[in-house]
């Protein structure tokens, strides 16, 4: 019988979250990156193999990374991108001779992922991470003043988003401003104002359809080397799927894998299936996803998120909200019957909650929030397995 392969992110040798904490939540497999190493630069494998060796001596297996991060100038083909392609297939090369062989990375412009609240109170005491959507477009139209944002929302939303901003006190702005640009956990930059409106202008005139291109770009020049060395690449898809302050965003939806798979057909182009990200669309079925594209899914995120008809959307506990994970993990063991292999999955953000409430945490991956998803995903998959496949 095949089984996720249970993991947890790791952000490093600073994360508050010990290797030998994650050990006791009783996931198998570590997700982690090289954050130190500036964003364009070659991983070595020296540095590879100090990493995994720490992460063997607790225990622990280094099964994914998330992320090698795609250089903004690769994005935007610009300056010195052709050498940072270069790098990025060495990186890949030293990951698969280390043994690393799931890849993660994503192509969204200048933000890796938008909330516009880190700390919102849930009914039950514990803390969410939340996308207000008056909240984000004041952000957009008084605090970052974007040319030209005002034609992108009806006369309602900006309104209500005028109304939101007056409400706001000088912290509730500072916070806001500091939600939005200054780099949430795995976002290797942050940005002040200034140095965030300069990296808005170097996506000015690059449509959609030219990103893409970009991105088919890439992938043709780096999965040689991913392929040569068994490495799967998987992108994760735009986090929250709509776009973000005039920025183009080309994977939002199940059409938009479809065209890069079509573009560059390599097995080692893979997808990162994030349900929190995607289940913030009601057009997105996350089952529909497993299903059409179950042999290219080699690394799963599970979170969960409730809409509300006005566009915000809050992140629920693992198992509540608008996806069905009953539905969704009982496709992905099926799936994993199929191919005959074991998916790497990590219970994706957790709430801030019990003792975590005191500690500073990385929004979205304090411990406690993120073992309670973990135990909670491992007893639906258990029981499922049980019940579907009663003789294993
Ligand atoms: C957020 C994460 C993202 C993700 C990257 C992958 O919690 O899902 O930071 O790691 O977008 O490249």
């Amino acid at each position: 019988m095949y089984f996720c392969q249970q993991s947890f992110r790791w952000y490093g040798p600073n994360d508050p979250v010990s290797l030998s904490d994650i050990k006791q939540t009783g996931a198998t497999g570590v997700v982690t990156a090289l954050h130190h190493i500036p964003n364009g630069e070659v991983w070595t494998e020296e540095e590879i193999m100090k990493r995994k060796n720490m992460i063997e001596a607790a225990g622990l297996i280094w099964n994914a990374v998330e992320s090698v991060p795609v250089h903004e100038h690769i994005k935007t083909r610009t300056g010195n991108y052709r050498q940072y392609i270069n790098n990025y297939c060495t990186s890949l090369r030293n990951l698969g001779h280390c043994g690393i062989k799931v890849v993660t990375y994503n192509f969204m412009p200048v933000l890796d992922w938008t909330r516009t609240d880190l700390s919102y109170r849930m009914p039950d005491g514990s803390r969410a991470l939340r996308f207000e959507k008056s909240a984000y477009i004041a952000f957009d139209l008084f605090i970052l003043k974007r040319e030209g944002a005002k034609e992108e929302y009806t006369q309602e939303e900006i309104a209500q988003a005028e109304a939101r901003f007056r409400q706001m006190t000088p912290e509730e702005v500072e916070q806001l401003t500091r939600n939005m640009i200054a780099g949430l956990p795995g976002a290797e930059e942050s940005f002040t104002l200034d140095e965030f409106r300069r990296e808005l202008r170097r996506y000015e005139g690059i449509s959609a359809e030219e990103l893409r291109n970009n991105l088919v770009e890439f992938l043709q020049a780096v999965t040689p080397a991913a392929e040569e060395a068994g490495v799967r690449l998987v992108i994760h898809p735009d986090d929250p799927p709509i776009p973000i302050l005039g920025l183009p965003r080309i994977l939002s939806r199940a059409e938009d894998f479809q065209a890069l798979i079509d573009a560059v057909p390599s097995q080692s182009n893979g997808l990162c299936l994030c349900t929190g990200s995607l289940g913030v669309s009601a057009a997105n079925d996350m089952v529909d996803w497993i299903q059409r594209f179950g042999e290219r899914i080699h690394f799963v995120h599970l979170r969960n998120t409730q809409r509300t008809p006005d566009g915000d959307f809050v992140e629920t506990g693992h198992l509540e909200g608008d996806t069905d994970m009953y539905a969704v993990m009982e496709a992905l063991l099926k799936l994993e019957q199929e191919r005959k292999e074991c998916i790497i999955m990590r219970p994706d953000h957790g709430h801030q909650m019990i003792d975590d409430l005191n500690k500073t945490t990385n929004p979205g991956y304090s411990c406690l929030g993120r073992l309670r998803g973990l135990a909670e995903l491992r007893g639906l998959e258990l029981g499922i397995a049980r019940s579907i496949y009663p003789n294993n």
